[in-house]
This record gives C-alpha cells, structure tokens and sequence, in this order.
C-alpha cells in the first residue's frame, strides 16, 4: 500500500471577513452586498470542517489569512498620510476601493495555487504556482503574500518549487486550483492533471461567455503546466461551457470535482464533453488508473440548483476502505432535488458511499463553499514529514486557533465598519501572534517593513 495522503489545507478565514459584492459574475457573492457579516463565526465554521475531517483521519492543514486592509495596494492607488489616514482617506473618496482592500478573499484557498505533486514533474519536486486571480482587483492582490506563506510552509527547496505568480494580465488570467484536478491511481505515482479554461486570451476560435468574464485563461493553462515541467501524456485541457459561466459557474470546481479515478460533474461542464472525457480515460488507463466519471443529468439537478446548492463545490476524500465520502455545505441540504440526488449517488454502489454535511454560510453568502476553502497538496510520507508541522490540524492547534479567534475577531462587521482605522490594528495584532503559532516568520507587510 502507498504511503502517500492528499493534504487539504484550508484557509482561515482573517478578521475582516465581510460582504463587498466584489466577484461580478459570482452570484452569491453580488447578491449578498452590504449585508453584515460575523467574521469570528466564519472563522469557527472553517476551524469545525478543518477539526471533523482531521478527526476523521485525514490529514488536514491550516493556510494563514492576509494582513487586510492592504495598505500598500491603497497607497499605490494615490491614497497618501499615516495608515489611519490612508483608510479614512479611501474611505470617503473611494469606498468600493477600500472594500476591495479589506476583503477577506484568501480564505478560499483552492485560489491560492496550481499544485503539481512530485510523481507528475520532471525534477520531481512538488511545484506550486501562486494564483494572480487577475480578474477582480481584491484578489490579485494576494499572490505576494500567499508565495510568502507557501515558501514558509513548503521550505525544503529540494522538495517543494513555490513559483512566483504569472504576469498580472488578463491574458495570463490564473484562478489556481479551482480550475485545476489531479487525476491518478495511488497519490504518490504519476498522474494525469486536468486543466480547465474559461477561455483563449490568444486565440479568437475558442467561445467566450457573453454576460460574465471568463477568469482562467488556456494560456495561463500551459504556462503553469510548462513551469511544472508536466508530460504532454499527464495533462488534458478542457474548456467550461461558456454558458455555464454566464448562469454563475465562475470558477470549474462550481461544476465538477475531481479525485483519484474520479470525475464527479455535471452534464453541462464542459465544451466536447465526450471528448474530454474520453481523453481523461486514456491517459489515466497509461499510468494505471480506471477513469470513473459520474455524470449528473440536467434532468435531475439543473446548472442553476448546482450554483445554488453548490453540489460540486465539495469535497471528495478517500477513505482507508476506498470508497468516498462527499463532504456538502448545508445548501445541499435544503434543496430537495439536490438531496434526493445526493441519497440516490450513495446508495447506487458506486465510488460515492457517503455524505458530511457542514455548515459554512458565512462562507457561502461570498460564493465559497467547501472546495473552495481548501488547498489540495497530494504528498509523499517523506514530503509530509518536510512541511512545517506547526500548521498541521491537531486537538492542541484547534483549540489554540479557537481561543485566538475568541480574542481577536469581531462578530459583526457592516460596510460601514471597514472605515474604522483599528480594524487594521486589530489585524495586525492578531496576525503577528498567528505567525507565532504557525511558525511562519515574517511574512506579512507590517512584518516585513
Ligand atoms: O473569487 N468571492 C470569491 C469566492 C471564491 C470561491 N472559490 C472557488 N470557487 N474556488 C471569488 O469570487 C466575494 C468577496 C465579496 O464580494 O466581498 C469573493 O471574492
């Protein structure tokens, strides 16, 4: 048997989690603007998944949140005077700015990077390439410090590659994992890795959405599959129905989710959906695996009840029997014909065998569902022993972030909250004693200048 594991490092989520309306084309997100949020219930519906599946026995990590609001973005917008200053400043001149400054975004973790495991690369490290998430400012404006948090996680350089982020382009428009699976056989052996794209930035012949923007680019596609120095016969590209972006689906793990010899999608996922499947099949069958799509009909859950629901935005994990379990926000739940959907999956025999529910709604109302808050690294025994252990779930490191969110976090935050200048104080503070505990160093702004 293959002592290798799948670790999910989520985001925790950071003290000024709130609702902006920022990501046009993410409904729940635009749909939610300016209600109140509970940062400090956020961040403990992110800790209960990281601590349930930990004790289920999967191996689980925490990714540090950001320092926010980020100062620097908003004096390089013009915004000038002490820190308190530069907040206030923005705040009456530019609002939707300091918004975008403050936001919380880095808690959804399958953003933060393209990761190729050792058994598919050409020097065998396993490579990591930080997200520019170019197309919503809030966003892109992560990479730096999420590089900085990789590099200090991830510090062995003759194991781990953490690449710096593509150009800030549209045309090299990166979202990271959320657009990116890993298909294989065992974790550790070589496996084939899927792509998908929202669209071509070069070439006029690929569709494009009509109504939302298309985020990953095919370009930005290759590039992180030269960087990572992948096989032709490792990696298939698809691209996402454009009008499945224009109902919502704004990032591929909205509509499919990948593990081991599984494909769990819906009907309208993919452009040529037969063909990419059929490829996935090939090429898995070359490295030894059996490729096992499971398509969910238009017929029984449609493309608007999967972006409600967000169906496809969990988490499939393997269990030391095999099977898997689908870990589902509650929204599943709630939607009948999602449910019943859900009942029949596990009980048809399949790969599929069980479901865990969790209760992520702060998350949600942003568009972000439990697939989103994890980062997926498929590791060696040997790999996992070179992570920084400090960021590694356990009963100590639970309740130690708990009581950190207890003394740090507020419980509500209205728009009109991201004007106060001790909300970045509040950050900074809670931060600097975050570094402490997760033995990361210096990596935030504050710390860094
Ligand atoms: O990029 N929402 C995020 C949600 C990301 C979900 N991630 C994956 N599907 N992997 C986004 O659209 C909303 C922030 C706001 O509106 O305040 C936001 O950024």
């Amino acid at each position: 048997m293959s002592q290798a594991f799948e670790v999910n490092f989520d985001g925790l989520v950071g003290p000024t989690h709130n609702y902006s309306g920022l990501s046009f084309g993410n409904v729940a997100s635009t749909g939610n603007q300016r209600a109140a949020s509970n940062p400090k219930l956020a961040a403990k519906q992110g800790l209960a998944k990281m601590k349930a599946l930990h004790d289920l026995g999967f191996k689980q990590g925490v990714l540090a949140p950001h320092e926010r609001p980020d100062v620097a973005s908003l004096r390089q917008l013009g915004f000038s005077g002490t820190d308190a200053q530069v907040i206030a400043r923005a705040a009456k001149e530019a609002p939707a700015i300091l918004a975008a400054a403050t936001s919380a975004s880095c808690m959804w973790t399958a953003n933060a990077a393209t990761v190729s495991p050792s058994g598919d690369t050409a020097d065998g490290r396993v490579h990591f390439t930080p997200a520019n998430l170019n197309n919503k400012f809030h966003r892109s404006i992560e990479h730096p410090t999420t590089r900085r948090i990789l590099q200090a996680m991830f510090a062995d350089e003759s194991r781990f590659a953490v690449h710096a982020a593509l150009p800030a382009q549209m045309h090299f428009g990166d979202e990271g994992a959320a657009n990116h699976t890993r298909f294989c056989h065992e974790y550790d052996g070589a496996g084939v890795e899927f792509f998908v794209f929202g669209a071509s930035a070069f070439d006029g012949r690929y569709p494009k959405p009509a109504r939302f923007p298309a985020r990953q680019t095919l370009e930005a596609c290759h590039a992180v599959a030269r960087l990572h120095g992948l096989k032709e016969e490792g990696v298939v590209y698809a691209q996402q129905d454009p009008d499945t972006i224009d109902a919502g689906v704004f990032h591929n793990d909205v509509i499919s989710v990948g593990n081991r010899n599984v494909l769990f999608h819906h009907e309208k996922s993919f452009l040529h959906q037969q063909d990419v499947l059929d490829e996935l099949a090939r090429k898995l069958a070359a490295v030894g695996g059996q490729f096992v799509p499971i398509e969910v009909p238009q017929a029984e859950v449609t493309v608007e009840e999967a972006v409600k629901s967000y169906l496809f935005n969990s988490q499939l994990l393997s269990r030391a029997d095999g099977k898997m379990i689908i870990v589902v926000p509650e929204e599943c739940r709630n939607i009948e014909r999602v449910w019943a959907y859900l009942q029949k999956l596990v009980h048809s025999g399949g790969p599929i065998a069980e479901i865990r529910v969790f209760d992520l709604k702060q998350s949600m109302q942003n568009g972000g569902g439990p697939a989103c808050l994890r980062l997926r690294v498929a590791l060696s025994a040997s790999e996992i022993a070179a992570v920084n252990p400090n960021v590694m779930m356990s009963e100590a490191l639970f309740g130690t972030l708990n009581a950190w969110v207890d003394r740090h976090y507020r419980d509500r935050l209205a728009p009109e909250d991201l004007a106060d200048p001790q909300l970045l104080l509040e950050c900074r503070t809670a931060l600097d004693e975050l570094t402490g505990i997760l033995g990361l160093g210096a990596v935030y702004p504050f710390q860094l200048a």
